[in-house]
């Protein structure tokens, strides 16, 4: 549950911080699940696995390995086939039916919400050893609004992203960065490089603050509240989850991706919603390519 105040808050500024939300019990599981996931990648690449999940990664990426793409609960935006990996188990699904999240999104969106198909995991390595070319989501992240990165039938949807740390986030190590929302807020142009980025010219430097937020917090985001998040210039790997709920009925704006209802409850099954991922990439990998975004790099507003 949100107070008042902390709703009042968000609808002014158009994001929240809020500390001690997720219980160390399922970033515990979250940590021994991807541990597993992980496992058949670090041994193929003849890595032994290290004490934590982290420190696995840190070898496996240090050995050149592709390693987000078989992390992530979501298929990529660039062309799915049959064998594109995910990752959907049953801690990543007590994450989305966390019972401290939903109570806090209920406070914003009411009693029937339902889990939107647009969440990421994202492991920043430290970015001296991140490959330009890498995915988007282990590098610093532009700045953009997340309304504009789902497709223009949701632009009314009522819909609230829930940024969880599972690592401490710091101005160093790249925590989010936002320019609070204005009260008419309105979508900016979006230019498609190698991510889907706001030009600078539209955007106000000076008002921009650091969300640092310790592992278990989180952060609320309103779809039109304009973030990003810096570089990773520490030493250590930051790692979070970006969730999206929204009121249920309205369209997700990935049509071609699962969603399902978390409240009420009860949520279906973890095994149900991982089928409908794989019946999702069947189904993409079989029919031509949908971009996931509306923009396109030849409008004026991206010269
Ligand atoms: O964690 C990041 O780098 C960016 C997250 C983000 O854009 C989001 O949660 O919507
Ligand atoms: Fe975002």
């Amino acid at each position: 549950m949100l107070t008042t105040e902390q709703i009042e808050a968000f609808r002014r500024d158009g994001y929240l911080v809020i500390e001690d939300v997720v219980p160390s019990g399922l970033r515990d599981a979250l940590e021994q699940e991807y541990r597993r996931v992980l496992a058949p990648i670090a041994a193929r690449a003849a890595i032994s696995a290290q004490p934590s999940f982290l420190e696995t990664l840190r070898a496996v990426h240090g050995a050149g390995v592709d390693w987000f793409q078989a992390l992530d609960i979501s298929l990529p935006g660039t062309q799915i086939d049959i064998k594109t990996p995910f990752h959907y188990g049953p801690a990543v699904h007590d994450l989305l039916t966390c019972p401290q999240v939903l109570a806090i999104v209920q406070s914003l969106l009411g009693s029937e919400v339902t889990s939107n198909p647009i969440q990421h995991i994202r492991i920043k390595p430290p970015s001296r050893t991140v490959a330009r070319d890498a995915p988007v989501h282990t590098t610093e992240t532009a700045w953009h609004q997340d309304r504009a990165v789902a497709h223009a039938e949701a632009d009314d949807t009522d819909m609230v992203t829930v940024w969880v740390a599972m690592t401490n986030a710091t101005p160093a190590n790249g925590c989010l960065l936002v320019q609070p929302k204005e009260a008419d807020q309105e979508m900016l142009p979006h230019c498609p490089l190698n991510q889907t980025a706001i030009p600078a010219r539209f955007l106000e430097r000076s008002r921009r603050r650091p969300l640092p937020v310790k592992a278990g917090g989180i952060i609320l985001l309103d779809p039109m509240t304009p973030h990003a998040a810096g570089p990773n210039v520490s030493d250590g790997l930051r790692w979070s989850f970006d969730l999206r709920y929204q009121r249920t009925g309205a369209p997700t704006g990935r049509a071609q991706f699962p969603s399902f209802p978390v409240l009420p409850g009860p949520a279906p099954d973890w095994r149900s919603v991982r089928d409908r991922w794989r019946e999702a990439r069947t189904a993409c990998a079989a029919a031509p390519h949908i971009p996931i975004h509306r923009w396109t790099s030849t409008s004026p507003q991206c010269a």
